[in-house]
């Protein structure tokens, strides 16, 4: 038997220990008996540059997620809006390879589109503009210049922005659309989806051009640690016991 474990949306940091703690619980007990861990995004609260694997903090998580992948379990990740400036040195420093959003895999013989689930949510046009600019080649080279401790500012800075203004958006707004989503399945032939982003943990069936196509959006880790667990079976969210 096969299978894959999905986690998203986890935003580690050291002001929530623990949550890192439940992470590192998870990756020597249920992800050692997986034979693949997908992290579909959002692992940090924010990733600042490769050169912020100089803090203690996001070395020792990589180096969880190395030993993970030493022993046997393929790790794999897709970027989130809170950690697409991931690159080569994290992934070497967490033995993950970085999968392009979409990427359509299949698991347990069945076609599975993975994405971080941001680029769903087209109806949040302002989120989309600013997403533009930051993930051309052109504003990451700029950006990537700046020194680290300038980044960080700027980063949380942001951060505080978007927290308000997300106060002002509608739950709508911030919800994926489903002609969005209809495209995105008929553009891959019908695929079961798993995405994040969201953190409205659902089982949802998508009807598109006759096709019944399997939307599975992960949880975040605010309340609890969850991932999903699919096999030959199927997929089902399991929740991790409190440390
Ligand atoms: O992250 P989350 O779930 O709370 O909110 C997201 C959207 N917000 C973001 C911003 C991130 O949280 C900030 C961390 C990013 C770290 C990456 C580093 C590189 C960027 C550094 C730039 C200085 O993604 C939020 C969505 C929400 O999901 C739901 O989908 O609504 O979107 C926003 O709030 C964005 C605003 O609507 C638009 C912000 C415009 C800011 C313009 C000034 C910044 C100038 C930067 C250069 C263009
Ligand atoms: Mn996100």
């Amino acid at each position: 038997m096969s299978v894959a474990l999905f986690i998203s949306d986890l935003h580690l940091c050291p002001t929530r220990p623990a949550i890192v703690r439940l992470f590192e619980e998870f990756l020597s007990g249920q992800a050692r008996q997986a034979d693949a861990l997908y992290i579909l995004g959002d692992l940090f609260e924010y990733w600042a540059g490769d050169d912020s694997l100089s803090d203690t903090f996001n070395a020792a998580i990589c180096a969880a997620l190395k030993d993970l992948a030493d022993r046997g379990t393929r790790v794999s990740f897709i970027a989130g809006n809170r950690d697409f400036l991931a690159d080569t040195g994290f992934a070497m420093a967490s033995g993950a390879e970085m999968l392009t959003d979409p990427a359509l895999i299949d698991i347990a013989s069945s076609a599975t589109l993975l994405m971080h689930g941001d680029t769903l949510c087209s109806d949040d046009a302002a989120y989309q503009a600013f997403r533009l600019t930051v993930r051309s080649a052109e504003w990451r080279t700029r950006f990537l210049a700046l020194p680290l401790a300038e980044r960080k500012a700027q980063i949380e800075a942001l951060r505080r922005k978007s927290e308000n203004e997300k106060q002002i958006k509608s739950a709508a707004i911030m919800d994926v659309n489903a002609t969005t989503v209809a495209t995105v399945l008929r553009s891959h032939g019908y695929p079961r989806l798993i995405h994040g982003h969201t953190h409205r943990p659902a089982h949802h069936t998508h009807a598109v051009d006759g096709h019944i196509c399997e939307r599975w959006v992960l949880g975040d880790w605010y309340g609890n640690g969850n991932y999903l667990r699919c096999d030959e079976s199927g997929c089902r969210y399991m929740i991790l016991p409190a440390p």
